[in-house]
């Protein structure tokens, strides 16, 4: 930085100033990729502890945002989000109700059978946030341009949770993929680890192999603190290996920013994606 200011002091001041300008634009796209990185997490979790899967019996489970795993904290906008069981490769899409109490979304879903794994998933289709002169807003970069306002950036974050139930040694559900933009796909069953092995992954960015970081934590390790996660790794040609060091509920999370926008809407666009299961 130092040296960067040194090499344009001799410069007229025009353009000194338009180096500081330059330089202020990436400060405030720095400081706009960090807040993207904070943003809410989706999951997905049974509402209650000590839950029952039978076939033909229904089943609630919430959806949540937040920034702790897992502490709800905030009802997702019910338009923006769709939450169900997988059936025969499909979404079967459950009502959802906001739970304000709770601050999260409830929905049940009723399995056909209980042999296999229940496979869920929720997605939410995010909102355009742009940065503008005015501060933080939601909205499209032409909604905003056009009541006046000048946007600095503007990023649409889509999330994905995926999460597997109820899994035993016999079953083959927990490999399905759902062809989500950011996937995690179990390279294990969760059945099958115990504390001390390596859960692997498969990591797909729009059907390709993802390079890139990888969380994951469990149930109750950090509740005080946001962000906060028990593990971290990168992702090698879409394979990611991560150490279970603890039994409980666990989500494994992966994050992509920076992708291509769509002109007038958005600028970049931001995938999240979370996996959830249970180790025994
Ligand atoms: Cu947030």
């Amino acid at each position: 930085m130092a040296k960067f200011i040194k090499l344009n002091f001799n410069l007229k001041d025009g353009v000194v100033t338009m180096r500081f300008k330059k330089f202020f634009a990436a400060l405030v796209f720095v400081l706009v990729i960090a807040s993207c990185v904070s943003a809410h997490e989706l999951t997905i979790k049974p509402k209650h502890e000590n839950y029952k899967i039978k076939a033909g019996e229904p089943i609630e489970f919430t959806v949540q945002s937040a920034h702790k795993f897992i502490v709800p904290e905030e009802v997702e906008v019910l338009e923006r989000v769709k939450a169900g069981i997988i059936i025969n490769n499909k979404l079967e899409e459950s009502k959802l109700k906001a739970n304000d109490k709770d601050l999260c979304i409830d929905f049940t879903v009723t399995p056909k059978d209980d042999k296999g794994a229940l496979i869920l998933t929720a997605i939410k289709d995010g909102e355009t946030w742009s940065i503008t002169n005015e501060g933080g807003k939601t909205g499209a970069r032409s909604e905003l341009e056009a009541k006046g306002l000048k946007v600095l950036r503007a990023t649409k974050n889509d999330k994905y949770a995926k999460a597997i139930f109820n899994s035993s040694h016999e079953d083959k559900n927990y490999k399905i993929i759902l062809n989500q933009p950011l996937e995690i796909i179990p390279l294990n069953n969760p059945a099958d680890i115990k504390v001390g092995d390596y859960f692997n992954v498969k990591i797909l960015l729009n059907g390709q192999p993802y390079s890139g970081p990888v969380w994951a934590t469990y149930d109750g390790f950090v509740t005080e603190y946001e962000n906060t996660y028990a593990y971290y790794t990168e992702a090698e040609n879409g394979e990611a290996h991560i150490k279970i060091t603890a039994p409980g509920f666990w989500g494994v999370r992966a994050y992509q920013g920076g992708l291509p926008g769509n002109a007038g809407d958005y600028d970049a666009l931001t995938l999240r994606a979370f996996l959830l299961f249970e180790i025994k």
